[in-house]
């Protein structure tokens, strides 16, 4: 599969491409993240290169840029849910997998955003940034994200 590149085309921005198994694929934009119900979170990790790092991010709900794309969930079949993977890349390659179930209001209900102002920086330039809220590594904090992907465990093995 080709690359994706962060900036699309010169002057239209950051895209960041929703698609796998859902109804309706779909590009973001900066502007349709700070759209949504923003949320702020300060995190503070520990990095095994760089030490103790705090950030206060704002951004929207990572479960509220993901719904819209309509994940193929068995509808009314809670526990179906829990076979959903979400696959998030950044421009450098560096990649998170989550489990749906992290987000899920009926299971883990984590506070994940999607950060698209970093302290006192809107992030427009390299694109939004995963914000982990528990998370004591930093490394899941994927910045420059470019795609997000969701998946699902088929079951019986083959
Ligand atoms: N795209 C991308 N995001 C990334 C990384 C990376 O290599 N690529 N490193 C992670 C790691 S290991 C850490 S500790 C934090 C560091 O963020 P900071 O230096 O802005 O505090 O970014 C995370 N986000
Ligand atoms: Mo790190």
């Amino acid at each position: 599969m080709v690359d994706r590149p962060a900036v699309a085309r010169a002057g239209m921005g950051v895209v960041v491409r929703v698609a796998g198994e859902v109804l309706a694929p779909r590009d973001v934009r900066m502007a349709d993240l700070r759209a949504l119900p923003q949320h702020e979170r300060e995190v503070t990790f520990r990095c095994r290169r760089s030490g103790v790092r705090r950030h206060r991010f704002t951004g929207p709900l990572l479960l509220d840029v993901l719904a819209p794309a309509a994940p193929l969930f068995v509808p009314g079949e809670r526990r179906d849910r829990l076979r959903f993977l979400i696959s998030l890349r950044a421009g450098d390659g560096h990649r998170v997998v989550l489990s749906w179930a992290e987000i899920d209001p009926e299971f883990g209900n984590r506070p994940v955003l999607l950060g698209v102002r970093r302290d006192e920086a809107a992030l427009d330039g390299e694109g939004p940034q995963l914000v982990m809220p528990d998370d004591v590594c930093g490394a899941r904090n994927i910045s420059g994200v470019t795609e997000l992907r969701i998946f699902s465990d088929p079951g019986d093995p083959s």
